[in-house]
């Protein structure tokens, strides 16, 4: 099925080695240095858009928010490189606009867990998708994510799923990936994760993308977030045709939107819609 298919029917779907290498290793060392930060900082208990759990030990980090504040030219990169911005708008069109770029650590910690749900409740009219961009391996039984295939077609009961089946919904599955892949699913996907069983973690950049139309006519967020965010597009569609055409795969030339830009982001941030857990949560002696 091709990806869009699969997205459409299944509401997800992986783009196998979307991120070349040599920009796979330099998302890996930012994404050591930023966990670096946020260990460091945990100590001075003034962390912001990051989680991390200093009681237990080792102390870990599970996300940090927002990280184009610091690594816009990295995360532009990542987002205008060929295969991950020809995804974008195979699925999402001319009027996507990303929403925000968070990194998710998922290590053996009992709190890595992320028990079902659904990101987002939409009406299915217009795409709107998370990407999920993996620094590390994820392998079936160690962490990998799970979904239910058609889930995104209606708002679940995900507390009536969670207390009859656990982890074991019929016909979920597991999507083992590996480094440098790219997954794709609608926020309306069914889907959830368990802990890591092996050492070390796996990281993921998570980044969610929407038609701008869309998030005006719904009144979600206010014109300014979104007018913020079409600039940002404009940028990432000028480097992406500099990079996709055969003769020039070069960028250089594309004027860079200044620092601030990327601070006024992140000042004027929102509320993200509300996502779909089971209430009251699920506990069972095998889930979360
Ligand atoms: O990466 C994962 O295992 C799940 C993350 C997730 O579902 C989320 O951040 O909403």
């Amino acid at each position: 099925m091709c990806l869009k298919n699969k997205y459409q029917n299944e509401g997800y779907c992986v783009v196998k080695n979307a991120v070349p290498s040599a920009l796979l290793t330099r998302l890996d060392n930012m994404a050591k240095a930023l966990e670096n930060k946020a260990l460091a900082l945990s100590s001075e208990l003034d962390l912001e858009q990051a989680a991390v759990d200093s009681l237990e030990v080792p102390t870990t980090v599970f996300r940090i928010n927002h990280v184009y504040r610091t690594e816009a030219a990295l995360v532009n990169q990542l987002l205008s490189s060929p295969q991950v911005y020809k995804a974008i708008v195979s699925l999402g069109g001319g009027d996507i606009i990303p929403l925000g770029v968070d990194i998710n650590f998922k290590s053996s910690h009992v709190a890595a867990v992320v028990p079902w749900h659904q990101d987002s409740i939409h009406d299915g009219t217009a795409p709107y998708f998370a990407m999920g961009v993996y620094l590390d391996d994820a392998d079936e039984n160690d962490g990998c994510l799970r979904y239910l295939p058609g889930s995104h077609k209606q708002k679940q009961d995900v507390h009536q799923l969670a207390s009859q089946h656990g982890w074991n919904i019929p016909q979920h599955q597991q999507v083992p990936v590996t480094a440098g892949d790219v997954l794709f699913h609608d926020v309306m996907t069914l889907h959830g994760s368990t802990s890591k069983v092996s050492p070390g973690s796996r990281r993921t950049i998570y980044v969610e993308f929407r038609p701008a139309k869309e998030i005006l006519a719904t009144g979600s967020q206010s014109e300014n977030w979104v007018n913020l965010r079409k600039r940002w597009m404009a940028l990432l569609h000028a480097k992406a045709i500099r990079m996709n055409d055969s003769d020039m795969k070069d960028d250089s030339h594309v004027k860079e939107l200044p620092s601030e830009f990327y601070q006024d982001l992140y000042a004027n941030r929102e509320k993200p819609t509300p996502s779909n857990w089971a209430f009251p949560p699920v506990k069972r002696e095998d889930y979360p």
